[in-house]
């Protein structure tokens, strides 16, 4: 494919090897979508010229060790187009052999529908619901910039990279990424550079019919820079405004860069035809054809453009090795900033992290779970550097302010006498997010945080309001992140604020989510422990779910420790000396209440066992002995009592058993009355757990 006059070879012409190492690109993705018959080809036809560019001319990464830890990030928030990642991942010499293109979107592959953070080398994140992505990026820019404030020292910049992201009209258009996209301006990130697939073609319409706002301005409003390339298929123009884009410190970038959607294909290009399923065969040939591109041998990478992309592996090599060596003489310099950030990339906790977490004297009148979680806040503080997050505008309600830890804001934004500063200056280095009333942004920015690595992020608002982040969490669940998430205000007995804001269905709705763990606390010593398992839960999203009222701190002498929380489910009390005939379950404030209904039972001489079931995930892990010595299924006169709809409950309390819960919606009034009005009383308790007692089969 190489020009020629009279068989001597011309110098090899650069803009020639661009248009073949980016047709290269299409035709991978092509070529996969068509075998695979299915898939979305039009996205990476449109956008190869960009992603060349960004890829070979800008991106710092290194193909052998896609976890660098100063790799620069890059986020295909339309994870639809994922033919184009793979095409890049394979390409620049990732662990993604040709083998595997071939086997796109097949069982066991390591090319799925969508790019799945886990299992494609490269991978940074899981997109495919759209707009999640943008907010990754976000996330991941404060990570960078957090933990390079934190840890750099003039001259040793080791953390140090950019965070770029391919977005589409559907990216822009979900709002989800119009939250993290003001944030991220009010923020300042100039390290955040995404490059916007302007084709003007959606799944089912021209934006036209959809999305006729002007985005340049109201990217502009949000106070990122702004650039618009004309002609995407033209990579000077591409690389002038990535270059721009890097001179610009002070604010996020977005590259408005006009493509068409299935370039080059004669009849499909620039319709929504070429969105989501394959040209074609007679159209993949007449696209070839009209390309310049051989129609044969299907998967084609000529040699001189894999001579091209692969340099990016002696590149990465050496961006590493020098990084490496940089890292070394920084750990010289400042032995014990570098010990606390390599503990941070590894992932690894510091010794003793726990030792200041607080124990709580038992206390009858006792304290909101809410509370306990914030005093356990803080001292977790002094010891995890990477521990940084914050509330969507519900900080003094969840109780997740770090105190005198410092607001993560642009040094460039005037420090005031601002209400609501945490304390401790305003810098990047500031550990406190003010997530403003974002609850979906934050949820997509909590898991580029997590993504990035080197943070343990956490976010807080009520429980009824995760609802709004509930996509977010289901995906840090699918990509088994470390995201701590601070659900307050967790049912009925909230009180006043009335029926929009008190949770009936939220806890059962997140235990349905695979692989996130839902810990509702029974007191503030169950709090402490909950934290502790959430810190240790490294590959796995945890909720603590807690309350605004008060309830009694047990005291542990008489009940059992405080750690069972980490079984999910254990004994509190037990029937003494023999076998009981009812068992109470409870979580969160209910577990107070079977604890005064039990003293009552066992005044009438009942026999009566007291669980606490703080977390249906963590009990799940248990041996099938363990679970069987908690619940005893011989006894069929089991009662739980949880604040909450009664789905599911069914699976620990048996057919014969019963369940006081909330399966309609709350209502506005004091919460000790909601409570009692809806059933949440001990003579209700001792009632409905004595009606069990008299059943035939119990
Ligand atoms: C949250 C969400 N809603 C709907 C979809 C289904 N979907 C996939 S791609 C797409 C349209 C994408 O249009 P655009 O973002 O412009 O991508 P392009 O057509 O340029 O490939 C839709 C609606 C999705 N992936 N995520």
């Amino acid at each position: 494919m190489e020009a020629t006059t009279g068989g001597a070879p011309l110098a090899p012409d650069p803009a020639h090897l661009d248009r073949l190492a980016i047709n290269a690109i299409r035709f991978l993705s092509v070529d996969a979508v068509q075998k695979a018959n299915s898939g979305h080809p039009g996205l990476p036809m449109g956008a190869a010229a960009m992603a060349y560019v960004l890829w070979t001319r800008f991106l710092r990464h290194n193909p052998a060790n896609p976890h660098w830890f100063n790799r620069d990030r890059f986020v295909l928030s339309a994870g639809h187009g994922s033919m184009l990642l793979y095409s890049l991942l394979h390409l620049t010499g990732y662990d993604l052999p040709l083998e595997e293109i071939k086997q796109f979107r097949q069982w066991g592959s390591t090319t799925p529908g969508h790019p799945e953070r886990g299992i494609t080398p490269g991978v940074e994140v899981t997109t495919g619901p759209l707009g999640q992505g943008f907010g990754n990026g976000v996330g991941m820019a404060i990570a960078e910039a957090y933990l390079a404030a934190r840890y750099n020292r003039p001259g040793f910049e080791i953390v140090d990279h950019f965070t770029y992201a391919l977005v589409s009209d559907g990216d822009l258009m979900e709002g989800v990424s119009a939250e993290a996209a003001s944030l991220a301006g009010h923020l300042k990130l100039g390290k955040l550079i995404y490059l916007y697939d302007d084709n003007r073609i959606t799944l089912a319409a021209s934006t036209q019919v959809t999305f006729t706002d002007d985005h340049a301005k109201r990217f502009a409003a949000y106070g990122w820079h702004t650039q618009s390339v004309s002609d995407g298929n033209d990579v000077e123009l591409v690389d002038g405004a990535i270059r721009a884009a890097h001179q610009e410190k002070g604010r996020p970038s977005l590259i408005l860069v006009r493509t068409h959607i299935g370039y080059g294909s004669p009849h499909k290009q620039d319709t929504f035809a070429a969105h989501g399923s394959p040209l074609g065969q007679e159209e993949v040939k007449l696209t070839k054809q009209k390309l310049g591109w051989p129609v044969e041998p299907p998967f084609l990478v000529p040699k001189e453009v894999e001579q091209r992309f692969r340099q990016a592996i002696e590149q990465g090599r050496k961006a590493e090795a020098d990084w490496t060596a940089k890292l070394a003489a920084y750990e010289n310099q400042f032995p014990e900033l570098a010990a606390e950030l390599r503990q941070l990339i590894d992932g690894a906790l510091p010794q003793g992290w726990d030792v200041d977490v607080p124990q709580f004297a038992a206390d009858e009148k006792g304290m909101a779970t809410r509370v306990a979680s914030g005093r356990v806040l803080q001292t977790l503080k002094a010891k995890l550097f990477g521990l940084i997050g914050g509330a969507a505008d519900l900080n003094p309600s969840t109780d997740t302010e770090l105190k005198e830890a410092g607001n993560f804001e642009s040094p460039a934004m005037a420090v005031g006498d601002l209400q609501g500063s945490a304390g401790g200056g305003w810098s990047y280095a500031g550990r406190n997010l003010q997530f403003g009333v974002r609850e979906h942004g934050m949820g997509s920015i909590l898991n580029g945080l997590a993504a990035h690595g080197g943070i343990i992020p956490f976010g807080a608002t009520f429980l009824t309001f995760s609802d709004y982040l509930r996509p977010s969490i289901r995906l840090a669940a699918l990509m088994e992140l470390q995201v701590v998430y601070v659900f307050t205000h967790d049912s009925i007995g909230m009180g006043e604020d009335g029926p929009t804001h008190q949770s009936v269905e939220q806890v059962a709705s997140l235990r349905a989510i695979p692989h996130l763990t839902v810990i509702r606390p029974g007191d503030a010593n169950e709090t402490a422990v909950a934290w502790r398992v959430a810190i240790e839960s490294r590959v796995r999203p945890v909720a603590l779910v807690l309350t605004r009222q008060n309830v009694p701190t047990l005291d542990r002498k008489q009940f059992a420790s405080a750690e069972g929380l980490r079984r999910g489910a254990y004994i509190l009390t037990d029937a003494p000396q023999s076998k009981p005939r009812l068992i109470l379950i409870a979580s969160g404030s209910e577990v107070g209440l079977i604890v005064a209904a039990g003293q009552k039972l066992q005044e009438q001489a009942i026999l009566v066992r007291l669980i606490s079931m703080p977390s249906w995930e963590l009990f799940e892990t248990q041996s099938q002995e363990y679970r069987d010595s908690v619940l005893l299924p011989s006894v069929h006169a089991r009662l739980a009592v949880e604040a909450g709809v009664t789905q599911g409950w069914h699976r620990y309390i048996g057919d014969r058993g019963d369940v006081i819960g909330v399966d309609r919606f709350g209502a506005s009034a004091p919460g000790p009355i909601v409570m009692r009005e809806y059933g949440f009383g001990v003579e209700n308790v001792c009632k409905r757990a004595m009606a069990l007692l008299v059943r035939k089969d119990a």
